[in-house]
């Protein structure tokens, strides 16, 4: 089988509970994923990045899969309360996801 030519290179980091799912959903859409265990710089938290090869026309595609299988979520961070005697936290909500995605063109391409 003819491989198709790879022309960009989607990066896209999400959360660790949706991975199952974009992974199906890409793989439904017929594109061939790699993924590891990232953490992100802000929360500290463990996410993951996923590394999708796009052959040319696929692009929307496989943002439809992860639009579809990445939800939004409120996360708290501990801040410290300042001021008072006892070392409070006060909880912060942030929101985070569903995917955060960058598109690259692709140089040059090979496998073998
Ligand atoms: P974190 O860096 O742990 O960020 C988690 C969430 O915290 C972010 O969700 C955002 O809502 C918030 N946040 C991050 N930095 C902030 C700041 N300086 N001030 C206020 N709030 C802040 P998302 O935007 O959905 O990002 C989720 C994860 O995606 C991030 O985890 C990070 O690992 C990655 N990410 C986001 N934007 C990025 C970028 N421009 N470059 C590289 N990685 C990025």
């Amino acid at each position: 089988m003819e491989k198709a030519e790879i022309a960009s290179l989607l990066a896209a980091i999400i959360q660790e509970q949706d991975v199952e799912a974009a992974m199906r959903a890409l793989n439904a859409a017929g594109l061939n994923v790699f993924h590891w265990s990232t953490t992100g710089g802000f929360l500290g938290r463990r996410n993951a990045t996923l590394l999708i090869g796009l052959p040319a026309g696929k692009e929307s595609d496989a943002l439809t899969a992860l639009q579809k299988s990445c939800r939004q979520r409120i996360e708290y961070m501990s801040t410290p309360l300042e001021g008072g005697l006892l070392a409070l936290q006060a909880p912060l909500p942030v929101t985070v996801g569903g995917a955060t995605v960058f598109v690259l063109p692709v140089e040059h391409y090979e496998e073998f």
